[in-house]
């Protein structure tokens, strides 16, 4: 039905998608053909501000020419071994990245939800061969409405029945805590199985939920304590999205094991990694772990240039700067329509207040007439995460267009 409002064109493409696809995605009527920085362009040639940067793996702008040039330029001489043999390109991005990092070891992944199985492999055999954890016995302590993708492991510590029903039976030894609650933190990791406790710095698909300030020292301060992991997922809160360059480094905290993902490859194609020291990493042997894709020269050449960028362009400082102006110029519009407005860095998400429950799915339908991209999550929170590449100028223009929409609503 929605479709009837639409252009031919632009219906002809949903159609395809409707009829072909799997319908296990609602977007937001508009089909994208171009990107450049902080804009998109639909196939009737509309211009658009992007303001949720593929969820934050378009950190860097869209098609940014230097990773663009690192990715053809590579994709002209050789794109996969398979690790069955070296490549000329893993060694280097390895040294790159863990030296950016400052961790002994990375294992290279392809997308994020494999980094969070990686991850917590690792956390498991750790357990078993240094904590001592009897086998099978090894506890993961996940925080509730975290969210780190859709594989089973992954839906079995969701908190989101859209994530998990009818999709059991889930993975046993995993254990949930409120987020943000030090002391069910604590109760938790003095059962001596646990091996580690794996959480968002800032919990982005839940709606962009902060903890108190002081919540990850705690993390880390406790995760010390009981000899526990400390894993940080910062897929979507890393590489300078929320101001610094993990968001871990707000409160100067080192994570036992990070995950990278999204925008390790500024869109290019999908590179996750697990960074840790040794005394971790060093416990998987040959065979024990890997992917086809992971750590091939294409996505090694496209991550040091997306890792370049990032620090190149001041990207963490820009967020920090913008998101300032950016809270601050919609807190001034003053709409009864917004409850709130919440962020840190460029990611951002405003809960709607409005008696229509559909009100945040219209309000992203105004923007995108106006020339805005945006998408809600949970019904009543939309996320306002713009390419970091973002200025001034621009986020004026946005706030008018958010303010143009807010107006509108009825
Ligand atoms: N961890 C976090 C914190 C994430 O936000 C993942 C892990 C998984 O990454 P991959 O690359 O496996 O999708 C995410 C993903 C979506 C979608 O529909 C994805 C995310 C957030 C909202 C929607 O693809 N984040």
């Amino acid at each position: 039905m929605e479709i009837a409002k639409l252009s031919p064109l632009t219906a002809s493409y949903l159609e395809l998608e409707e009829k072909f696809g799997a319908h296990n995605y609602h977007p937001l009527p508009v089909v994208l053909e171009k990107g450049e920085g902080i804009y998109l362009w639909d196939v009737e040639g509309k211009k658009y501000i992007d303001f949720l940067s593929g969820y934050s793996a378009v950190n860097q702008g869209h098609c940014h020419p230097k990773i663009v040039q690192a990715l053809t330029n590579q994709a002209q001489k050789l794109t996969l071994t398979s690790r069955a043999f070296h490549n000329n390109l893993l060694g280097q991005y390895e040294q790159y990245i863990t030296r950016y990092f400052q961790y002994d070891k990375v294992l290279p992944m392809n997308t994020g939800v494999e980094g969070g199985e990686t991850a917590i492999k690792l956390a498991r055999r750790w357990a078993y061969v240094k904590k001592g954890v009897p086998e099978n016995k090894a506890k993961i302590i996940f925080a509730e409405g975290n969210f780190w993708g859709r594989t089973l492991a992954a839906i079995s510590s969701s908190t989101d029945p859209s994530s998990y029903h009818q999709f059991g039976p889930f993975m046993p030894g995993f254990e949930l805590v409120p987020y943000n609650d030090i002391n069910a933190l604590e109760k938790a990791l003095q059962d001596a199985n646990v091996a580690a406790f794996m959480v968002e710095p800032i919990q982005g698909e839940a709606g962009v939920v902060i903890p108190d300030e002081g919540y990850l020292t705690k993390v880390r301060a406790l995760c010390t304590q009981y000899n526990v992991l400390f894993i940080a997922d910062e897929i979507q809160t890393g590489l300078a999205r929320t101001g610094k360059m993990l968001a871990c480094d707000h409160e100067n905290v080192r994570p036992d094991i990070l995950i990278l993902g999204k925008a390790l490859s500024g869109g290019a194609l999908p590179v996750s990694a697990v960074l840790a020291d040794d005394f971790i990493m060093m416990n998987i042997k040959p065979g024990e772990h890997g992917s086809t894709y992971g750590g091939n020269p294409l996505a090694c050449a496209v991550a040091m240039a997306a890792l370049d960028v990032l620090k190149e362009e001041n990207l963490a400082d820009n967020a920090e700067r913008m998101g300032i102006l950016l809270r601050s110029k919609i807190a001034e519009l003053n709409s009864p329509f917004i409850k709130t407005i919440r962020g840190k860095g460029l990611l951002n998400a405003i809960v709607i207040n409005h008696p229509n429950k559909d009100a945040a799915w219209e309000l992203c339908l105004l923007l995108k007439d106006r020339g805005l991209l945006a998408k809600p999550t949970h019904g009543d929170k939309i996320r306002f995460a713009p390419p970091l590449i973002i200025n001034e100028e621009e986020i004026n223009e946005s706030v008018s267009i958010i303010a143009s929409a807010l107006a509108a609503l009825s």
